[in-house]
């Protein structure tokens, strides 16, 4: 199992897509662990886009980030990295893919609604970056046997 950063950005909450983005997921199967609604500081955003300092986009991305609160989730899933990856399409909303959540919801390049780790160590980084001991809860849920085949033992 996989654990992965998911931000819902300022755009996605002030436009009352929380729900519906939060739904695919979880109609995807995959399971919610940690979440929190939040207002991100520069401190905290300057941390989380560390890689992108001195690109054309990164004050304005750390401004936009910082302008309004966000939803932080950790979700749970084999292989939900590239999952959620997946979902949420291409960077650009221009060229998003219908059918992904940047595809479906949204048409501008920085306003793209959503982040998610693009890796397994920046997903550690960034759970670790938002999330504190005893934040990402983990348990139980009693559909795990109709969202993966467990028979053999190990879920697939
Ligand atoms: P990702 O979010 O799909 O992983 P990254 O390349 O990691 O894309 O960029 C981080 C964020 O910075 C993007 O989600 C987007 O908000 C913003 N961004 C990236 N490239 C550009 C750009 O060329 N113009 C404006 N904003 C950009
Ligand atoms: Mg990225």
């Amino acid at each position: 199992m996989e654990t992965t950063l998911i931000i819902l950005k300022p755009d996605a909450v002030q436009r009352g897509l929380m729900g519906r983005i939060i739904s695919r997921f979880v109609e995807k199967g995959l399971q919610i662990v940690g979440a929190k609604f939040m207002q991100i500081t520069q401190k905290i955003a300057e941390k989380h886009y560390a890689d992108h300092v001195g690109k054309p986009f990164y004050e304005s991305l750390v401004r936009f980030m910082t302008s309004s609160p966000v939803l932080v989730l950790a979700i749970r899933g084999v292989g939900a990295i590239a999952i959620c990856r997946k979902m949420m399409g291409a960077t650009f909303g221009s060229n998003a893919e219908p059918g992904t959540i940047r595809g479906d919801f949204g048409v501008s390049n920085s306003f793209n609604l959503i982040h998610g780790s693009d890796s397994p160590e920046a997903a550690q980084k960034e759970l670790g970056i938002f999330f504190a001991d005893g934040e990402i809860i983990d348990h139980d849920r009693s559909i795990e046997p109709w969202v993966y085949d467990m028979t053999g033992g190990e879920p697939e």
